[in-house]
C-alpha cells in the first residue's frame, strides 16, 4: 500500500496488556471501524513467532478495510507475512538499512524526537516520522518528552509528515494544534477503553480538527 499522509490522522499502535478480556484482533476491527487510519503491530512482551501470529491475523483485518499494517521494530516479520512497512525507533535497525530491506513501496516510519534526528531520518528513506513522547504516558518506560513547541520544530526540519505519540487523549489532542501534526498516535486512549470502536471515533473527529 503506498504511503500517504492522512494514513497518520489517527494511528493506533497496539499492546495487549491494556486489551482485558478482548483479543487483539477484536480490538483492531472494533478501532478500525470506529475510524482508525493505520495501525502499528507493537507487541513487546510476545516471541517472534507468536508476533507473526498476529501479524497475520491484523493483516486480514487491515487489508478488507484498507487500513495498513505496520509492524514495530522487525522487517523479517513485516516480509514474512506481507505488511505494509515497519517503524524503527533510534535504538533499533538504521532506517537507511531497514529501506534498503524493504525496497521503495514498503512504509518505513522512523521515531524523531529532536530536528536533527527528524532530517537524518528524512534522508535516509523515511516515509514519516513519530514524534513524542508529546505527554505523560504510562505505556511505555524511558520517553523522551516532546513538548508543543519541540514538535513544532521537528514538524518543521521534517520533509515528511510527523505523528505525534505520548500520552495522547481526547482531552489534550487539542493542545497538539497548529504544531504541524499529520496526525496522533495512541495506545491506551484505544486499546485500554471499555469500547475502542467509540473511542476511536471520538479521537478520529477531534484528530480531524488539528
Ligand atoms: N512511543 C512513545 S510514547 C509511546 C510509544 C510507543 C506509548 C504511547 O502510549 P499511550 O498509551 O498512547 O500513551
Ligand atoms: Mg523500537
Amino acid at each position: 500500500m503506498r504511503f500517504s499522509a492522512e494514513m497518520l490522522r489517527l494511528y493506533a499502535v497496539t499492546d495487549r496488556r491494556w486489551l482485558g478480556e478482548r483479543t487483539l484482533p477484536e480490538a483492531v476491527e472494533a478501532a478500525i471501524r470506529g475510524g482508525v487510519s493505520c495501525v502499528q503491530l507493537r507487541e513487546k512482551e510476545l516471541d517472534p513467532a507468536d508476533i507473526l501470529n498476529e501479524a497475520k491475523l491484523l493483516l486480514n483485518i487491515c487489508r478488507s478495510s484498507g487500513v495498513p499494517l505496520i509492524i514495530n521494530d522487525n522487517p523479517e516479520i513485516a516480509l514474512a507475512c506481507g505488511a505494509d512497512g515497519v517503524h524503527v525507533g533510534q535504538k533499533d535497525m538504521s532506517a537507511r538499512i531497514l529501506r534498503a530491506m524493504l525496497g521503495p513501496e514498503k512504509i518505513v516510519g522512523v521515531s524523531a524526537a529532536t530536528p536533527e534526528e527528524a532530517r537524518q531520518a528524512v534522508k535516509d528513506g523515511a516515509d514519516y516520522l513519530g514524534s513524542g513522547a508529546v505527554f505523560a504516558t504510562g505505556t511505555k518506560e524511558n520517553t523522551r518528552p516532546v513538548d508543543a513547541a519541540l514538535l513544532r520544530e521537528i514538524c518543521a526540519a521534517s520533509a515528511v509528515p510527523v505523528v505525534a505519540i505520548g500520552g495522547i487523549t481526547a482531552e489534550n489532542a487539542p493542545l497538539l494544534k497548529d504544531t504541524g501534526i499529520a496526525g496522533i498516535a495512541v495506545v491506551s486512549a484505544i486499546f485500554a477503553q471499555p469500547d475502542p470502536e467509540q473511542a476511536a471515533a471520538h479521537l478520529r473527529k477531534i484528530a480531524e480538527g488539528l
